[in-house]
């Protein structure tokens, strides 16, 4: 008996530690204004280009099953193209393609502050229970493939439950793995195979190499402005309904109108 009693509190025991750090999904709608604050200078940063400027800002709210960018894997076409390029036509296209698959939520895109600094923002960024996660970037430039930016950021904490207020997040460096040219500067050299995306450190040879780290080249801040505990539906969808109401008035309309005369 007594056996039987230990096994099922040991049992019982370990159910609750796994319960207790369990992901609490957050509830509803909310809504963030993402400020990019652009900090690249002649002083902060060595070997600064003339025309130093970062492209336009892309991304979008999306869940899990879909990753835009990350460390450790190669680029896509559209994260290539505004890593190299500051072109966001591919880019968007795979998040529309993301968006039909249910794995994307909303896009967003903005033309920044000229130079390396300056603060430009994207307000009524949309998350919700089902999508929580966010993923932006936006080229360094020029430069060969390197580009800032943050993935997979859920704006929901997890621990709680609740939506984050306002958090900031340093945007380091990364290497897109699709160009090995070695300075801001230099020409295109296609990187044949791709390489995995990659941070760039004082380590890397070329514009970085150096004895300090390298300072970031601005932050992301995410500030909530907007909180609703029922989670929005999509446009299309409410759209529908409110046809079919209509639709439901007119025939009840015409059944009146046949009744009285
Ligand atoms: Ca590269």
């Amino acid at each position: 008996m007594a056996l039987v009693f230990v096994l099922w509190y040991s049992v019982a025991y370990f159910a609750s530690i796994v319960s207790s750090t369990q992901a609490i999904e957050c509830q509803g709608t909310a809504r963030y204004t993402l400020t990019f604050l652009g900090e690249w200078t002649s002083q902060s940063h060595q070997h600064f280009p003339i025309s130093a400027h970062f492209s336009t800002l892309v991304g979008c709210s999306h869940k899990t099953s879909y990753v835009m960018w990350t460390p450790g894997i190669k680029a896509t076409t559209g994260v290539k193209d505004v890593a190299e390029l500051g072109i966001t036509g591919a880019l968007n296209s795979e998040m529309d393609n993301e968006i039909n698959l249910k794995k994307a939520y909303k896009r967003y895109q903005r033309i920044v502050f000229s130079g390396g600094t300056g603060t430009t923002l994207i307000p009524n960024i949309e998350v919700n229970s089902e999508y929580p996660l966010v993923s932006f970037i936006t080229m360094i430039a020029p430069s060969p493939d390197w580009f800032v930016g943050v993935h997979d950021y859920n704006l929901c904490n997890t621990t709680t439950g609740k939506w984050l207020d306002s958090r900031t997040r340093d945007l380091p460096p990364y290497d897109a793995g699709t160009d090995s040219g070695p300075n801001f500067d230099s020409r295109d050299q296609i990187t044949n195979p791709k390489e995995n995306i990659h941070l760039l450190t004082n380590n890397t040879e070329g514009s970085f190499k150096g004895d300090k780290p390298v300072r970031r080249f601005g932050t992301f801040t995410f500030a909530q402005t907007y909180f609703n505990p029922a989670t929005i539906q999509p446009p299309s969808n409410t759209g529908a309904a409110c046809s079919v109401k209509q639709l439901g008035y007119v025939v009840f309309a015409m059944i009146l109108v046949n009744f009285c005369l």
